[in-house]
């Protein structure tokens, strides 16, 4: 920490696709300005930049990529944000992040032949989390949602892999939401969780994810 002024807290939302993740991470960082705190929404894959854009063509199909050269690049879209997200933390701006390394994770090794050990090798080190919110939804129910089954992994048995290797990621800073609930329901939960880190964090260095 360069001064001792109050970090921001670095919050994880994820889950499998249509689980509500980019609408209550828009909600949230919403709330939280309203409440005159400092916040800003992050999205992981960023499709704007060069490394990003790579990533929105292999999941549009535009693009075929080998599996780990893009397991490496989802990897390397988050690294390019480490210096950015660390200054903002340390400037007292509390992120919420759409997608973190745990999807990087949990898809690369819901593919043949990826064991979860080597998946987190390239994102080890990036900033860790103060809290990861897990939206859950049974498969079937996500399927059914608007707009699934476009991109690439949006296939059932692909999702139960992935929901499956999420789990065996949770660590006791993880708390599971039932994604089934109203979107306001879902949205105080989150909102509650948030407020009580971002007061804890305080001065505390930030971690390093898997060191
Ligand atoms: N995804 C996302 C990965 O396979 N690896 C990653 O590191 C990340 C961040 O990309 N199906 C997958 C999960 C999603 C897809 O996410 C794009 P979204 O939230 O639909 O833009
Ligand atoms: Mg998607």
């Amino acid at each position: 920490m360069a001064t001792d002024r109050n970090r921001g807290a670095l919050i994880i939302i994820e889950g499998g696709d249509r689980t509500g993740k980019s609408t209550q991470s828009k909600m949230l960082v919403d709330a939280l300005l309203a409440d005159g705190k400092q916040a800003e929404l992050v999205k992981f894959p960023d499709r704007t930049t060069p490394i990003g854009k790579l990533a929105g063509s292999y999941l549009q199909k535009t693009l075929d990529l080998e599996d780990h050269a893009i397991h490496l690049i989802f990897s390397a879209n988050r690294w390019e944000k480490v210096p950015s997200i660390i200054e903002r933390l340390e400037n007292g701006i509390t992120l919420v992040v759409d997608r973190y390394a745990f999807s990087g994770v949990a898809y690369t090794s819901a593919k043949r032949g990826f064991d979860i050990e080597w998946c987190k090798q390239s994102d080890t080190g990036i900033p860790a989390p103060d809290l990861v919110i897990y939206l859950t939804l049974p498969v079937d129910q996500a399927t059914s949602r608007d707009q699934y089954g476009t991109e690439r992994y949006e296939s059932t048995q692909f999702q139960k892999r992935a929901v499956e290797n999420f789990e065996k990621l949770m660590t006791k800073n993880w708390t599971t939401l039932d994604a089934s609930q109203s979107i306001d329901a879902i949205h105080q939960q989150m909102k509650d969780l948030t407020t009580e880190i971002m007061q804890q964090v305080g001065t505390r260095s930030i971690e390093k994810l898997w060191v």
